[in-house]
């Protein structure tokens, strides 16, 4: 039997490299290789945890499924639906929530941090964030989860809440584990933490034109002097170099700045190129995507009519032996 994979991305707006490079690229390579089955979200209903807009959240929901389709992810060979279609993510979120104290979801670094981003919105919705995430993977009995470094602990949550159901229940849940890329924890363009959407000047979206790359590049702090410690903005210049550069040209910047040679625009100019040479493939098939919504409709539709298949088969099995059913 073929292992399955399960991952998904917050339809809290545009994605960008940070997610395209630790999760999505993850997720076709997973797909396009036969041992293992797929089912790709959008985690609409994880984006409500932190303040949103219902008109934005609708929208962004097709958005993100017509990004997985520019991709490269193939409706014929991964089940691509929206995460809130399928009503057994949340009964057994509910199941789960039973067996996990709050003192364990409290002490969670991402709890904390994102408590701290919207102090006004510390819920019970983003306190069961990791239940929920748990629930989404253990639906489908996920053996790899590909997802950025920044998701390990809602793993090992995932992993302590299968361990426990196996134990109690003698249910038959996998214990997950992260498919990791070598672009696992992209940094913000600010020089100070990761890339991410809700941090303003942080990223690059899969949908900026050359000129906005080169902008978004050309404003990385760097310092007035060349060949200090690799630290800040100049590591986020670094980083996403090794993985757009061809080997010899990084590895040539790299020499120009420990012998202090080097000019930092043309490093910029050179990476705000190579960057937007990935993005271009994405982004023409993203136009010719979105100029036929019917089919993205309809990827939706079949989508949510096979996840929901699985999802049934296992709320049955953790009802009949928790003693629901
Ligand atoms: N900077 C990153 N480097 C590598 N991987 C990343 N991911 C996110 N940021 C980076 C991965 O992208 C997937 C989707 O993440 P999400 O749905 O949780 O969205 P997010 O992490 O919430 O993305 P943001 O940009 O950080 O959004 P906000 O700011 O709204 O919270 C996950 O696999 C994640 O690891």
């Amino acid at each position: 039997m073929k292992k399955r994979v399960l991952s998904g991305i917050r339809a809290t707006g545009r994605l960008h490299l940070g997610n395209y490079l630790g999760a999505i690229k993850g997720m076709i390579e997973l797909q396009n290789n036969p041992s293992y089955q797929c089912f790709y979200m959008v985690a609409d209903a994880h984006t409500i945890t932190t303040p949103y807009s219902p008109s934005e959240l609708q929208k962004n929901r097709v958005e993100i499924i017509i990004d997985y389709l520019a991709a490269g992810l193939d409706p014929e060979k991964s089940t691509l639906f929206i995460q809130s279609q399928i009503n057994e993510h949340f009964e057994l979120a509910y199941y789960f929530s039973s067996i996990v104290s709050i003192a364990r979801m409290q002490h969670l670094p991402t709890y904390k941090e994102k408590v701290k981003q919207y102090p006004d919105a510390n819920t019970m919705a983003l306190l069961n964030y990791p239940v929920l995430m748990a629930a989404d993977i253990l639906l489908y009995k996920a053996d790899l989860v590909p997802v950025g470094i920044d998701q390990e602990p809602h793993l090992e949550v995932a992993r302590e809440i299968a361990r426990k159901m196996n134990q109690i229940y003698k249910t038959s849940f996998p214990e997950p584990k992260r498919f990791a890329t070598s672009g696992e924890y992209i940094p913000s363009l600010k020089g100070e933490g990761k890339m991410s959407k809700s941090v303003e000047g942080s990223y690059i979206n899969l949908t900026d034109s050359l000129d906005e790359i080169v902008k978004k590049i050309r404003s990385i702090p760097t310092s007035t002097e060349v060949g200090g410690p690799i630290i800040g903005g100049i590591k986020t210049l670094f980083i996403l170099s090794e993985i757009f550069l061809p080997k010899n040209l990084y590895q040539e910047f790299k020499d120009k700045y420990h012998n202090k040679t080097l000019k930092y625009v043309e490093l910029k100019d050179t990476l705000a190129q190579a960057i937007y040479e990935e993005l271009k493939p994405f982004q023409e098939k993203r136009s010719q995507i979105v100029s036929d919504i019917n089919y993205v409709k309809k990827v939706i539709l079949d989508g949510a009519e096979k996840a929901s298949q699985v999802a049934q088969e296992t709320i049955k099995e953790v009802k009949e032996k928790m003693g629901l059913l």
